[in-house]
């Protein structure tokens, strides 16, 4: 049986830690779905679009690496690509409590999805989207926490290119 993975998230834009995420996930299942929730209630600041683009640039070395998005509950899309797990990422005990959360809630929707979680590369244990966007914002040096596509796009997006 082929073992598929769903990575779920917001992915605003990728950085070196969701990738290491991603890499990993990908050592283990046969398939990985990474997969854009485009009904989060953060605002983003990348469309849905750039971040799935950006996602495809930099794992496209990774052949069973698939990336996607979708509007609705993460369990309706691991449905949709017969996925039976879910991959997430884990930084401190603060992120602990948010993903029991999700955890337990996706397992009221769907009882048979199981979630794995993934202990940060201590490299990157700091490291988060918003970090990355609000050093971007005031023209920091982001080069060592997101790939050279997503510097430049942030450099785009704050007008620094
Ligand atoms: N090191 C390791 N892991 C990391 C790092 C890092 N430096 N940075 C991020 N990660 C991990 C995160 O822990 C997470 O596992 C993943 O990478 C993605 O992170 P984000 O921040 O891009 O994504 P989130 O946490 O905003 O994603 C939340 C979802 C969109 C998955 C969630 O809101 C969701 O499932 N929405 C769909 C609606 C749904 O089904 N709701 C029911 C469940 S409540």
């Amino acid at each position: 049986m082929t073992k598929i993975a769903v990575v779920p998230g917001s992915f605003d834009p990728v950085t070196y830690g969701h990738l290491d995420i991603i890499k990993r996930g990908a050592s283990v299942f046969d398939e990985i779905h990474v997969v854009v929730l485009n009904n989060s209630s953060k605002k983003p600041l990348f469309t849905v679009e750039e971040r799935m683009a950006l996602i495809r640039e930099v794992t496209q070395s990774l052949p069973n690496v698939h990336v996607d998005s979708f509007s609705g509950l993460l369990v309706e899309y691991a449905k949709k690509v017969n996925a039976h797990a879910i991959v997430r990422g884990l930084r401190a005990v603060s992120d602990f409590e948010y993903e029991m959360q999700i955890t337990s809630m996706n397992r009221v929707l769907d009882e048979k999805i199981e979630t794995f979680f993934i202990m940060t590369n201590n490299q990157y244990s700091f490291l988060s989207s918003s970090i990355v966007k609000e050093v971007a914002k005031y023209g920091g040096n982001i080069s060592e926490l997101v790939p050279k596509q997503v510097e430049a796009a942030l450099k785009m997006k704050f007008g620094f290119e």
